[in-house]
């Protein structure tokens, strides 16, 4: 219980932690962030603050308090999660706004997500904060996929959007399944990953093409053409499970790795960060790292509180 529970922990906490190290550079080149900062190892200075959240973890906070609140997945409870943990001032990207705008004038919770954009939103935003569906149902990974999807749909109706946010949920259950005491086979655990994606996914390239760059030792700028690092899903959940699995064995070097790859670097970060934390749990996360982060009602304190009620949550659906 204590081990699964470090997991969770580390799983939600490392998405604050990857999101907050992240955040002072997002949108910049690897090679403006290595000449201007170095290696990012340490939580710089923000608008809101050094280890301050953005709207990544906000949003995984409101998913988790939903799941709780809940015991399992009410697509009308999670928007409204949505809406009561909204600050603009966690900079939200502009699709999820207008949804978020949409359900709050009403629109059902099954229908705005469909009416941003051109079908849907494909951006990155509903992956980045999936880890409780992941550490929640990390024993059935058909269940995940059905919640992945419904919590997608809220804001990111777009087969992308959606997939992308399974796709992370999955990494971030093979993750907690495996764990550093079992060592972690990288073959085994693409593999897993390629099973649980459907047959025609578009991800399924990406997939085999972090194998591929994980034989060699690509440089940032190889892995940045082949992977992606901006805001859509399909060119950043893969970015963040290669960053995970290039470091597998360190938390600490993996969210560095993350974050030095550039462009959405908050997000991609978040994503390495709720994997890695997942594997290795809270114990593995920097204690520097832990002290820095947000200490107000909903700071890490609070989050970590969430994880060890998903937890209980999760023993109570498995043995009813
Ligand atoms: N918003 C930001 N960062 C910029 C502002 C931060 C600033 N430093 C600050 O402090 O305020 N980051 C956050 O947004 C990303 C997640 O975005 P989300 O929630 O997926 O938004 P959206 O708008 O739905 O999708 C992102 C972009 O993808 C393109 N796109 C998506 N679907 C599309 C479609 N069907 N057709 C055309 N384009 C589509 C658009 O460019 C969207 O804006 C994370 O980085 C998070 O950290
Ligand atoms: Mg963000
Ligand atoms: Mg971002």
């Amino acid at each position: 219980m204590f081990e699964l529970a470090d997991r969770f922990s580390g799983a939600l906490l490392g998405t604050h932690v990857g999101d907050a190290l992240g955040m002072p550079v997002e949108g910049y080149s690897p090679h403006y962030i290595r000449s201007s900062f170095g290696e990012v190892r340490e939580m710089l200075e923000a608008r809101l603050g050094a280890g301050t959240y953005t709207d990544d973890t906000e949003m995984m906070i409101a998913v988790a308090e939903s799941l709780v609140r809940k015991r399992g997945f009410d697509g009308e409870d999670m928007a409204q999660s949505f809406l009561e943990n909204f600050d603009p001032r966690r900079g939200y990207g502009a699709g999820t706004v207008s949804a978020l705008k949409l359900i709050r004038s009403g629109v059902r919770w099954d229908l705005a997500g469909s009416r941003v954009f051109e079908g849907g939103s494909y951006g990155n935003g509903s992956a980045m904060r999936i880890a409780p569906v992941g550490c929640l149902y990390h024993h059935d990974l058909q269940k995940l996929k059905e919640v992945a999807f419904a919590s997608s749909s809220i804001t990111h109706a777009h087969s992308h959007g959606k997939e992308g946010a399974a796709l992370q949920a999955c990494a971030v259950a093979l993750a907690v399944r495996s764990g550093p005491g079992r060592g972690l086979d990288v073959k085994e655990y693409l593999a897993a990953i390629k099973q649980f994606l459907d047959p025609g996914s578009v991800y399924r390239a990406k997939l085999q093409l972090v194998e591929e760059l994980l034989q060699g030792k690509a440089p940032f700028d190889e892995v940045v053409q082949e992977l992606g690092h901006d805001s859509r899903a399909l060119y950043s959940v893969p970015t963040a499970i290669y960053s995970f699995l290039r470091h597998h064995e360190d938390f600490e070097e993996a969210l560095v790795y993350a974050v030095g790859l550039g462009g959405d670097t908050d997000t991609i970060a978040a994503m390495a960060g709720a994997i890695a934390g997942g594997y290795h749990g809270k114990k593995a996360i920097p204690v520097r790292w832990l002290q820095a982060l947000e200490r107000g009602p909903k700071g890490a304190n609070y989050i970590e509180e969430l994880a060890l009620k998903l937890c209980r949550l999760h023993r109570e659906i498995v043995s009813p």
